[in-house]
């Protein structure tokens, strides 16, 4: 029986040490969810970092059998191979490079050595499970050489790879030093996904101009294989974000924001701290708002949830200062004793919050400079059971290509921010339930089950492919 292994630099569960002893949190991340349906199934299996180091192999044995019985193997790494291959390569090399901040970029040596080292690590995990017909997804940055690993383990495996964040134009990659192996490693797959046709494009040219290979009409000839590329949208669980948005907790949230809030119109902004999402730019045009549109001072507010992510990448650190001395700033200058400007939050919250403040915000900004796809656009879409709200979105975020009945903005255009806010709060019910429908139609139907279901399908069709030439 061939079997479907999932690869990724984390599990959907994350293993803590509590005074306890060790819990298992599962993960309600997209990802997690999307691929739920593949993993849990029969003998397949998702390979991945559990999130702690572990102190001895008894623990270490423990561990891995909780995670088999819900049909997922771990990778343990230390805290070294932690700092140099995820903190400093994966997030320090590779994140600001693929977002085009190259200046953020560092390029170490040793950096680069713990990551192949790494990869290495993930390939042996991988190697002790699969079996010669098995088919394998390795998923994102921080395994680029992954599929280029296993490809010479295993010539005739199925193997896929979907790349979540953008691939930027070939000028960026050119700039990293060991941009052939970075671009080989992705080649060993048989199916390389993006989330947009733009990224496959740069892709496309990148593996052209700097390693020569052809490639037209999505598929790259190497010396010894044709290799597919296409582009695959990730959805969202949109059922899970409607349902949730009318459960009876997320309903008594909202009743007593409204409440604490009264009239206030409400404007919401959701990420992760990240210098790739516009935060800082974001609070910048909120205050050019107010300056240039006083009526809306004490009528509107900005909720805005940072959620802590990185802090141990320097970058990260001193972008929190920066949005903790704006928000101070804005929330001095035009506060009053009745009014909040900003209602700053930095912490994660549970699912019912996160879906009662998508129902309660008549407007959501999501500006990111940089975003591979951008999820909570999709979400606060799909939480709009009434069909009321608009969504602000940067064209640089991978949803916009879909999402086109958002406002569609420039993100550094600070005064096309501002004007789009204000276009967005005066925007007649009518014509925001119009765009609402058509933007809802769309996330519902390219969901998250649809999205890795088209993957897997297309990954089998490519092998099928490359057996019927083979044999002809
Ligand atoms: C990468 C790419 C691509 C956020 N705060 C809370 C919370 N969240 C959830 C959101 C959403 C997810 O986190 C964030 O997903 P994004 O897609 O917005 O961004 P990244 O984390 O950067 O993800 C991105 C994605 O991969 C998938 O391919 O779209 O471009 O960068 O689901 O809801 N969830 C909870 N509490 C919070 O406080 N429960």
């Amino acid at each position: 029986m061939s079997r479907t292994l999932i690869v990724s630099n984390r599990l959907p569960t994350k293993v803590l040490r509590t005074d306890e002893g060790l819990t298992f949190q599962p993960s309600e991340g997209g990802l997690a969810t999307g691929l739920g349906s593949i993993y849990r199934r029969g003998d397949n299996l998702w390979i991945g970092w559990p999130g702690l180091f572990v102190q001895d192999e008894a623990e270490e044995a423990h561990i891995s059998q909780e995670l088999r019985a819900d049909n997922m193997a771990p990778v343990f790494l230390t805290e070294s191979e932690i700092h140099d291959f995820y903190e400093g390569f994966s997030n320090g090399t590779l994140w600001p490079t693929f977002h085009y901040f190259s200046d953020l970029a560092t390029y170490e040596q040793s950096h680069w050595e713990a990551y192949v080292a790494v990869n290495q690590k993930f390939c042996e995990a991988v190697l002790a499970q699969a079996g010669p017909d098995d088919t394998i997804w390795v998923h994102d940055y921080q395994l680029l050489l992954l599929p280029e690993m296993l490809r010479r383990a295993r010539p005739e495996a199925a193997i896929g790879f979907f790349l979540h964040i953008p691939f930027p134009s070939q000028e960026l990659i050119r700039v990293l030093p060991w941009r052939t192996e970075l671009l080989e490693g992705m080649l060993g797959a048989d199916l390389i996904g993006f989330h947009t046709f733009g990224y496959l494009r740069h892709f496309l040219s990148a593996v052209s101009h700097l390693l020569g290979w052809p490639a037209q009409n999505g598929q790259i000839e190497t010396p010894t294989r044709t290799i597919r590329v296409d582009a695959f949208p990730m959805g969202i669980d949109y059922e899970r974000y409607a349902k949730a948005a009318t459960s009876e907790a997320a309903l008594a949230h909202m009743a007593e924001y409204r409440e604490a809030l009264r009239d206030t119109r409400v404007i919401l902004s959701i990420d992760r701290l990240d210098y790739t999402k516009g935060i800082a730019q974001r609070l910048r045009a909120f205050d050019l708002l107010l300056q240039r549109y006083p009526e809306w001072r004490g009528q509107v507010s900005l909720i805005m949830l940072v959620v802590p992510s990185r802090d141990q990448v320097a970058q990260y650190a001193s972008l929190k200062e920066e949005i903790d001395e704006l928000v101070g700033r804005i929330n001095a200058q035009y506060r009053t004793i009745s009014w909040n400007p900003i209602l700053y939050f930095y912490r994660s919250l549970p699912l019912e919050e996160l879906v009662s403040l998508y129902s309660l915000a008549e407007v959501a900004l999501v500006t990111p400079m940089r975003d591979g796809m951008n999820l909570v656009a999709k979400e606060f879409v799909a939480s709009k059971v009434d069909k009321k709200g608009v969504l602000i979105l940067s064209e640089r975020a991978g949803a916009a290509r879909e999402l086109s009945d958002a406002i569609i903005i420039n993100p550094t255009d600070m005064g096309q921010l501002a004007e789009s806010m204000h276009e967005a709060l005066v925007m007649p019910e009518e014509e925001q339930i119009t765009r609402m429908t058509a933007m809802q139609a769309l996330v519902r139907r390219y969901n998250v089950f649809s999205w890795s279901r088209l993957f897997i399908n297309q990954l089998a069709y490519t092998k099928m492919k490359q057996h019927t030439l083979a044999t002809e």
